[in-house]
């Protein structure tokens, strides 16, 4: 079955944390953002699974992923779906569970790192909130981004398994989603991102190997990867990093 993901077009956002699970696992999937109108794809397609009258379980915002009939929104959600079905989880509960919580906190730094750029709104332009991008981008690079790097690096040191990984003993979509982390951080934050990662050899060393993992290296050099722009979640202002 072929699985149709939904995200707009143009943007890694956090269809990229969807993107690595499914080029790991090897599926076959559509971009449905990225089609034609005409063949029922593009953004009318997205905003029908939004907007229609006739969805009962619209999803509130995407990314989202189509499987057969069933609509899974949330990006935590979508991945806890895909690592039970394709490989990508441990198959034990308790570290299903663990491995959800990672997601979780994951999720919560993409939102600050958002919010970094867009803290009085996401609806106004960057011009309009310069000031108090300022201010917050301070917080987000001395306390925030060494706070969650660190958080991530001694979940792996703790690791009974070993610190290859986050969770057990394989690799997870908890990782995948810890390497596009790093990558947007890296992107947005150079100066910040550098310094804490030199305290976080675990998450360098994960960051790396994700790098390297046949199926995410051929995507990476495929040129389907969608280059970090001034549209999405990370976005390189110079004058917020330091
Ligand atoms: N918690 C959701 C957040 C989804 C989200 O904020 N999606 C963005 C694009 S990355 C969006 O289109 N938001 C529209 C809105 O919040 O109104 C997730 O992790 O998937």
């Amino acid at each position: 079955m072929t699985l149709e993901l939904f995200y707009w077009p143009g943007l890694q956002g956090r269809g990229e944390f969807i993107r690595l699970a499914l080029e790991e696992a090897g599926l076959e999937y559509i971009e449905v953002g990225a089609g034609r109108a005409e063949d029922n794809q593009g953004v009318p397609a997205i905003t029908h699974w939004l907007d229609g009258e006739d969805v009962a379980r619209p999803p509130f915002a995407p990314p989202f992923l189509k499987v057969g009939s069933e609509v899974i929104g949330q990006t935590a959600a979508i991945l806890m779906w895909l690592g039970a079905h394709h490989g990508l989880a441990p198959t034990e509960e308790s570290a299903r569970l663990w491995t959800h919580q990672v997601q979780l906190t994951i999720a919560d730094a993409v939102v600050e790192a958002h919010e970094s750029h867009h803290p009085v709104s996401a609806g106004l332009y960057y011009e309009d909130q310069r000031e108090e991008a300022q201010r917050r981008a301070v917080d987000f690079r001395e306390a925030r981004i060494p706070k969650f790097l660190g958080w991530f690096d001694r979940v792996m040191s703790h690791n009974p398994a070993g610190p290859a990984f986050l969770v057990g003993d394989a690799l997870t979509y908890a990782d995948l989603s810890l390497y596009q982390l790093v990558e947007g951080l890296l992107y947005a934050y150079p100066k910040a991102t550098t310094r804490a990662l030199a305290e976080c050899p675990n998450v360098v060393a994960l960051h790396s190997a994700v790098g390297e993992r046949p199926r995410i290296k051929a995507y990476l050099e495929s040129g389907r990867r969608i280059p970090f722009n001034a549209g999405g979640i990370f976005r390189h202002y110079p004058e917020l990093d330091g």
